[in-house]
């Protein structure tokens, strides 16, 4: 039986539409503090080398250069999948988050095909410069596929300390250029100005969620608070039948 016919967690149609006309939906309360905290846990032990981080990145998030702005922030982001480590393997497999994704693309089944934390110190330089997913995977024009973004701050996230930002309805427009940041970084950014007064703050707990579009314009400014930034995003695909790109 599909996810779509037997869900763990069903999406309402209100919240399918707003994903649909909006580009994103916030689901609150959707996982256990306990499953947060070990991903917390796990991520943080990866970096600090008190847990194997096999076949995954663990560090800084781009080094190209001595300019390289993904050096101040942290990233954890296996290389395989399913995961080595059994923590970011199993919530890779986790039902009630593949059930969401599978409503929201309404597609028979998705597949996680890329996890990735980012950790962010307070008082560092380390937006998130504002991207589409699509424009690094480009799954609709190689692969016919859909795709959406479970994100969730593994720490409380507001405006203060570098939440995720999205710019609601973008996902209906084309995929924009994008062009190296500072010309030395893996992180690309947007070439044209985006409307930062219509951007919204994800201000979530953790577990509270954030599913957004493939191809909808999101980012995030320094972490200028005084707490710790940890943002988890699971990218889903859709496989085995219909989705809706
Ligand atoms: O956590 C962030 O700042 C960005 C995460 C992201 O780009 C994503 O969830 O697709």
């Amino acid at each position: 039986m599909s996810m779509l016919e037997s869900p763990p967690y069903r999406v309402t149609d209100e919240q399918r539409r707003h994903y649909r006309e909006h580009g994103y939906v916030i689901l609150r309360g959707v996982l256990p503090d306990a499953v947060l905290a070990e991903l917390l846990d796990r991520v943080d032990g990866m970096i600090a080398g008190r847990y194997p981080a096999e076949a995954c990145v663990a560090g800084p998030a781009s080094t190209e250069g001595p300019n390289d702005p993904g050096r101040l922030i942290n990233q954890v982001m296996p290389l395989e999948y399913p995961a080595r480590d059994a923590v970011l393997r199993a919530y890779s497999l986790n039902p009630v988050l593949n059930s969401i994704a599978c409503q929201l693309m309404q597609s028979r089944e998705a597949e996680v095909f890329q996890q990735q934390a980012l950790l962010k110190e307070p008082g560092a330089a380390n937006p998130t410069p504002w991207h589409q997913d699509e424009f690094y995977w480009r799954i609709t024009e190689r692969l016919g596929q859909s795709g959406v973004t479970a994100w969730t701050p593994l720490l409380p996230a507001s405006r203060a300390n570098g939440t995720m930002w999205i710019l609601p309805d973008s996902h209906l427009g084309p995929i924009m250029p994008h062009e190296p940041t500072n010309g030395v970084s893996k992180f690309h950014v947007i070439t044209v100005p985006i409307d930062e007064h219509r951007l919204i703050p994800l201000e979530l707990d953790p577990g509270d969620y954030s599913f957004h579009h493939k191809n909808l314009v999101h980012g995030a400014y320094a972490n200028a608070g005084t707490t710790r930034r940890v943002g988890m995003a699971q990218h889903y695909r859709s496989v085995g039948g219909a989705g809706v790109p």
